[in-house]
């Protein structure tokens, strides 16, 4: 069964509950996949960079809003068409080292496709907001039809979830003048966050590297102990040799 998409479906499918029906089961896989995953980490590694997954469908007044800012007409052809954040999943991960491996791994999945990336990572907004973006869409098997959603991910390390969090309920839907010194602040606390992650990964580089030393000298010394057995036990036995 070949797929389309939802801005493909029929008028007559195109209502509200259908597609929000369409949006919450394409969140229910993207989290499945997710959570497979990491627990495939945990299993595998003994390490599981997922420190933990959010999801959300968008509010429809936020729906309307984003529309409006857009230009566009408060429609669900319009919306299906051009919001891509319908539906969102969130992946926070430990370090900035697990971002890009965490997005490889998605793009790996076979049944998800990638259809855009907005790195805010390496180039991140003039307000300091940092996040790997990655719209995908996933198929959706109905009855009589499969449907590909389009998913938001977002990946970003827990002081970049931490910032981005606390600056959206005080200051990104903010649409009046406020004071200057509020943008410059939450700048600085942006930085702040990004120099905490490169510190933690930095600390978390040095352990791991003092982990590989010491697991290197243990092995080192069990070896040496090994040979002064074995040569302790030749010498015991050349001694019995000649007393006899
Ligand atoms: P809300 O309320 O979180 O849903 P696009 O059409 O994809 O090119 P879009 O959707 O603006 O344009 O793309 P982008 O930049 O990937 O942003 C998608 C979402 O990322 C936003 O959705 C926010 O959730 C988050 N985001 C982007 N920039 C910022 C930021 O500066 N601060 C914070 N806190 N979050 C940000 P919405 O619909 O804007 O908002």
């Amino acid at each position: 069964m070949g797929s389309i998409s939802v801005e493909e479906l029929g008028e007559d499918m195109q209502s509200w509950e259908t597609v929000m029906f369409l949006y919450n089961a394409a969140i229910k896989e993207v989290r499945t996949k997710l959570e497979i995953l990491s627990d495939e980490f945990q299993y595998r590694n003994n390490y599981n960079p997922i420190e933990y997954i959010k999801s959300r469908i968008k509010a429809p007044d936020s729906i309307v809003k984003k529309l409006e800012r857009q230009g566009h007409e408060v429609t669900i052809k319009d919306m299906v068409t051009y919001i891509n954040d319908i539906a969102g999943v969130r992946l926070v991960c430990s370090f900035t080292s697990d971002i890009y491996r965490l997005a490889e791994m998605i793009g790996q999945q076979n049944d998800l496709t990638v259809v855009s990336v907005k790195d805010y990572f390496r180039n991140p907004k003039e307000n300091g907001y940092r996040s790997y973006h990655m719209i995908v869409t996933v198929p959706i098997f109905m009855s009589d039809r499969v449907v590909d959603v389009k998913v938001e991910i977002q990946i970003r390390t827990i002081s970049m979830d931490f910032w981005a969090s606390l600056e959206h309920k005080i200051y990104y839907k903010f649409e009046g003048n406020a004071p200057d010194y509020i943008h410059t602040d939450l700048k600085e606390c942006a930085e702040l966050a990004s120099g905490l992650d490169a510190r933690m990964l930095a600390l978390n580089d040095a352990i791991q590297k003092y982990r590989k030393d010491d697991k290197a000298k243990q092995q080192d010394k069990a070896k040496q102990e090994e040979v002064q057995r074995q040569s302790r036990a030749l010498r015991d036995e050349s001694s019995q040799e000649k007393e006899q």
